[in-house]
């Protein structure tokens, strides 16, 4: 059977709730972000137009646009949103893996017999989100994730993009590369060195030359110009927690190795976290000593995360408290679990976040290509 995947996003999604919240804000531009030295989480498309977007000091956006309307933004009425909008998805399809707040893709393949054509189920759910959280809604639908998701960014706001079975690469094909997801700027400015501009640029280049470059990435890039992927939607319930653990050779009672053996295990953890565009609340270490005994101690935090630093203290904070008896350690294991899609609005609470997630999401891609010892911090690198 062939595949059928559409990806919705919701235009300027915060900014919408506060027009559906305050309707005389409808026709004005609307920022929101917080606080006075904040950056802005989103803002409407008027507002846009102003040359405002998503991560732009606060300062900068009441520049460009000094009459906006500038709000502070509703945490829990945007997941309260989120969550009605994956309750609206969740009756198309039982794969439904949720992304982000605003965002998922829905596996529609063999729902004709139940719904009808496949495109005409991706209209009715645009148009049921329009009218039971009057909020619009971007369609993408594509025999993949990949495609989808492009798809879905075509004509936003109220965007509806189809893109048949077999004329993918031609879709494609005209883009700019750094539409396809994953290329960022360092990677674009390689790309732009090579000649490569549009999507269709990067299909002529020999796979074996991306190999070669940018080595397995090279690989998913050459896939994704032709259109391909091959990743299958995954429902978010499956995951219910992450951890890892590591059993030492010989035990050990060092605290310098312990400790650095637990960062380097949270590391990894997190890592794993921000693949799958999740945080986490709550962070548990174990302790398994030589005689076999096992501890576990849990903390959960006041608001779910996904940066190394925030797990780091609460990892040694725990294993520090948690580390009652004088035997030498086994075996050391760092789980979190609590897990909820990623909300980008707690950095409107926080600035140190987003620049620590920043710098972790570098550190991830820098493993990614060039794998996991590549990069240590200076708390890890003596753990051999
Ligand atoms: P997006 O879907 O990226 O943006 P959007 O829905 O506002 O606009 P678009 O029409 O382009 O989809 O993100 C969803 C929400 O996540 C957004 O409304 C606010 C929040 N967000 C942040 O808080 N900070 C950010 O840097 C980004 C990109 C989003
Ligand atoms: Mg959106």
């Amino acid at each position: 059977m062939r595949r059928v995947v559409a990806h919705l996003d919701l235009d300027a999604f915060f900014a919408a709730v506060e027009e559906n919240l305050d309707p005389t804000l409808r026709g004005k531009p609307v920022i929101v972000g917080g606080g006075k030295r904040g950056v802005v989480a989103t803002a409407n498309y008027i507002a846009r137009r102003y040359g405002v977007h998503s991560a732009m000091p606060l300062v900068t956006a009441h520049r460009l646009c000094p009459h906006g309307v500038f709000v502070a933004g509703n945490h829990r009425l945007y997941r309260d949103y989120s969550r009605r909008l994956m309750n609206i998805l969740g009756e198309y399809s039982p794969l439904v893996e949720q992304v982000s707040l605003d965002e998922a893709y829905v596996d529609l393949t063999g729902t004709e017999r139940l719904f009808g054509p496949v495109t005409h189920t991706a209209r009715a759910i645009q148009q049921r989100v329009q009218e039971e959280l009057a909020l619009s809604i971007s369609v993408g639908l594509a025999g993949n994730k990949l495609v989808a998701k492009v798809a879905s960014d075509m004509e936003k706001p109220h965007g509806f993009t189809v893109v048949p079975h077999g004329t993918e690469a031609a879709f494609l094909a005209s883009l700019p590369v750094e539409r396809l997801p994953g290329v960022g700027p360092a990677l674009l400015r390689k790309l732009r060195d090579r000649g490569v501009r549009t999507v269709g640029d990067l299909a002529r280049v020999p796979e074996r030359l991306l190999r070669l470059s940018f080595g397995e990435w090279g690989c998913t890039l050459a896939h994704a110009a032709r259109g391909e992927d091959h990743r299958r939607v995954e429902s978010r319930e499956m995951v219910k927690s992450i951890s890892r653990e590591t059993t030492f050779p010989d035990d050990v009672g060092d605290p310098e190795v312990l400790e650095s053996t637990l960062i380097a295990l949270t590391e990894d953890v997190c890592r794993r976290l921000r693949r799958r565009h999740l945080e986490a609340r709550t962070v548990t270490v174990k302790i398994r000593y030589a005689d076999f005994v096992t501890h576990t101690c849990s903390r959960t935090l006041t608001q779910p995360r996904d940066v190394d630093e925030v797990f780091f203290q609460e990892v040694i904070s725990l294993f520090r408290r948690g580390r009652t008896r004088r035997y030498r350690v086994r075996l050391l294991g760092v789980g979190v679990g609590n897990l909820t899609p990623r909300a980008w609005q707690d950095d409107l609470f926080d600035q140190r976040i987003p620049l620590l997630r920043e710098l972790d999401l570098k550190l991830d891609a820098i493993r990614e290509k060039y794998g996991r010892e590549a990069v240590k911090r200076g708390l890890t690198a003596g753990r051999r």
